[in-house]
C-alpha cells in the first residue's frame, strides 16, 4: 500500500480524500496556491506546498509544478479529485514518468473514453444502446445527410467536448452550416480539437449515471444509478439515488450497460457511465466520466462503500473488496449542492469573506465542506463550498430530512443557494419526481425572498424592498460566548419577559 499520497486540489473534494487516505494510514502532501494559503485542505495535509498564484493554469493545472513537489516530497502516488488535471491523460502519463502512481483509469482509457467518438464506437460494439446518430467524424455535408435520415431535430457535438460546450442544436437544415462552423470553432479554442459528430435530439429526457469501479484483475462492479436531471447551464445542483425513474429491470439493465462499457474499455479505477434516460424508459450510453465525481457520497449512503479508500486499494493493485453480488444499496440519498451564489440574483458569484459559519449535522446528514468562519472565497474558482448530503430509508424521509439539515444552515457574510435548494425541495413537481434535465430552466422559477412569486407586478415594491433588506451585510452573529451578544440582540427569553401568544419553539428570527 501506498504511504504517502499528493492531493493536486483543493476544496471540499481534497478534504474528502484527505480524509480516506488519513483512515488508511497514509500520509497526505497538499498543493496550494497564493489565495489558498489559509484554506482548510492546507491545514489538513501533513505537509504542503505552495505552487504558484491564484490563476488555475499557473497552479492546480500546472503539471510540471505538481510533478516537481510528488518527486520533492517523495508521495507514491497522486490522487487528482475532480476538474483541473483529473481527466487529463497527459497528466496519468507524466505521473507515470515520475514513478508516481496516477489514482484514476490507465492514460489509454481516459483517451479513449475522452474522445466521444471512440467511446461511443468501442461502448456500442459492446452492446450498449446509443443515441441514433453517427459514431463517426462529421462535415457539414455529413450532418445534413445524416440529419435527413434520423430526422430533426439533431445536435452537433464536439467530440473532444463533455459538459455542455461545443453542442448546437440544429431543427432544420438551414442552420445546418452555421451550428457545424460554430461548434467546430468553440471546440477547437475550448479542447484544441474540432471534430463533431450528430445525434439525433432526444427531449425531454433524465440524466441517469452509472457508478462503477474496476480493479485491475478484471473485476468490474456497478454501484447504482444517480439521478442527476436537477441541473442549471450543465451545472448540477441535485442528485438522488435511486432514480424514482427506475425500476429493478431497467436498474439490472443499465447496471450490466455500464458493467459492458468499463470492460470494454478496459476501465480501472471509479467512473460514472452517463446515459439518457426518455418517457418511455428508453437508455442511451452519453459518455463516461474518467474520475471520482463530485456527487459520489450519494452512493456511499446508499452502499456503506468508500469509493476513494477504494480508488486507493485498487490503484496500489489490490482487488476489489467485494464482487457485484455483495450490492445491496439501501434507502435514499440525496445531495444539495452549497454553492457562494445569490439564487435571488441569476445566481451570480458571490465572492468575499466569511465571517461565520455553522452547518448542519445529526443522524442521516453528512457535509463535506471547505467553508469555515473566516474563509475567504477567492474568484478563480468553481463557487461550490460545500456538499449536504442526507439519506434516509425512502425518497420523502430522505427529502424532510434535507429540508431540515438546510434551515440549519448559517452562511454570513456571502450568499449562497440554501434558498434555491429549499423552494426546490418544496415544489409539487420534484416532490412527485416528475422533473427532466429541462426543468429548472424551463419549469423553476425561483420566488422572491419573502416567498413571493417574482413576477407578479403588484408585488414589485415588496420584492424591492425585501431586495435592499437583504443587500444590507447582515449583523455578525459571532456570539461571545456569554451569551452577551444573544441578550444585546434583543432575542433573550424568559418566563417573565415570554412576547405573548409566541411559543418558545416558534422562530424568531
Ligand atoms: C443530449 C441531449 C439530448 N439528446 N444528446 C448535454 C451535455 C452533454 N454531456 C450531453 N448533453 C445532452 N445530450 C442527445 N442526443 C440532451 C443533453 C442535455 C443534458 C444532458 C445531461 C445533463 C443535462 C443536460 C442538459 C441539457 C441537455
Amino acid at each position: 500500500m501506498f504511504k504517502k499520497i499528493l492531493i493536486a486540489n483543493r476544496g471540499e473534494i481534497a478534504l474528502r480524500v484527505m480524509r480516506a487516505c488519513r483512515e488508511l494510514g497514509i500520509a497526505t502532501v497538499a498543493v496550494y496556491s497564493d489565495v489558498d494559503r489559509n484554506a482548510l485542505h492546507v491545514r489538513y495535509a501533513d505537509e504542503a506546498y505552495l505552487i504558484g498564484p491564484g490563476p488555475p493554469l499557473e497552479s492546480y493545472l500546472s503539471i510540471p509544478k505538481v510533478i516537481k513537489v510528488a518527486k520533492a516530497a517523495k508521495a507514491d502516488a497522486i490522487h487528482p479529485g475532480y476538474g483541473f488535471l483529473s481527466e487529463n491523460a497527459s497528466f496519468a502519463d507524466a505521473c507515470k514518468k515520475a514513478r508516481k502512481v496516477f489514482i484514476g483509469p490507465p492514460a489509454k482509457a481516459m483517451r479513449l473514453l475522452g474522445d466521444k467518438i471512440s467511446a461511443k464506437r468501442c461502448v456500442g460494439a459492446a452492446g450498449v444502446p446509443l443515441v441514433p446518430g453517427t459514431d463517426e467524424e462529421v462535415d457539414a455535408e455529413a450532418a445534413a445527410r445524416i440529419a435527413g435520415e434520423i430526422g430533426y431535430p439533431v445536435l452537433i457535438k464536439a467530440a473532444a467536448g463533455g459538459g455542455g460546450k461545443g453542442i448546437r442544436l440544429v431543427s432544420d437544415p438551414d442552420q445546418m452550416n452555421d451550428a457545424v462552423r460554430g461548434a467546430a470553432s468553440e471546440a477547437t479554442a475550448a479542447f484544441g480539437h474540432g471534430g463533431l459528430f450528430v445525434e439525433k435530439y432526444l427531449s425531454p429526457v433524465r440524466h441517469v449515471e452509472v457508478q462503477v469501479i474496476a480493479d485491475r484483475h478484471g473485476n468490474a462492479v456497478a454501484l447504482g444509478e444517480r439521478e442527476c436531471s436537477i441541473q442549471r447551464r450543465h451545472q448540477k445542483l441535485v442528485e438522488e439515488s435511486p432514480s424514482v425513474a427506475v425500476d429493478d429491470d431497467l436498474r439490472q439493465r443499465m447496471l450490466a450497460a455500464a458493467v459492458a462499457a468499463a470492460k470494454a474499455s478496459n476501465y480501472e479505477n471509479a467512473g460514472t457511465v452517463e446515459f439518457l434516460l426518455d418517457s418511455d424508459k428508453n437508455f442511451y450510453f452519453l459518455e463516461v466520466n474518467t474520475r471520482l465525481q463530485v456527487e459520489h457520497p450519494v452512493t456511499e449512503l446508499c452502499t456503506g462503500i468508500d469509493l476513494v479508500a477504494e480508488q486507493i486499494r485498487v490503484a496500489a493493485g489490490e482487488r476489489l473488496s467485494f464482487t457485484q453480488e455483495d450490492i445491496r444499496p439501501t434507502g435514499h440519498a440525496i445531495e444539495c449542492r452549497i454553492s457562494a451564489e445569490d439564487p435571488y440574483n441569476s445566481f451570480m458569484p458571490s465572492l468575499g469573506h466569511v465571517d461565520w459559519v455553522e452547518e448542519p449535522s445529526g443522524p442521516g446528514v453528512r457535509v463535506d465542506s471547505s467553508l469555515f468562519s473566516g474563509a475567504e472565497i477567492p474568484y478563480h474558482y468553481d463557487p461550490m463550498l460545500a456538499k449536504l448530503i442526507c439519506w434516509g430509508p425512502d425518497r420523502s424521509a430522505a427529502i424532510q430530512r434535507m429540508v431540515r439539515a438546510l434551515r440549519e444552515y448559517v452562511v454570513v457574510g456571502i450568499q449562497t443557494n440554501v434558498p434555491f435548494h429549499l423552494q426546490l425541495l418544496a415544489d409539487e413537481r420534484f416532490l412527485r419526481g416528475e422533473f427532466h434535465t429541462g426543468f429548472l430552466e424551463a419549469e423553476f422559477s425561483m420566488a422572491s425572498p419573502d416567498g413571493q412569486p417574482e413576477e407578479q407586478a403588484a408585488l414589485l415594491v415588496a420584492a424591492v424592498l425585501a431586495h435592499q433588506k437583504r443587500r444590507r451585510p447582515p449583523a455578525v452573529a459571532a456570539p461571545a460566548g456569554d451569551g452577551s451578544a444573544w441578550k444585546a440582540a434583543g432575542r433573550e427569553r424568559t418566563l417573565e419577559n415570554r412576547p405573548p401568544r409566541r411559543g418558545w419553539h416558534q422562530r424568531t428570527g
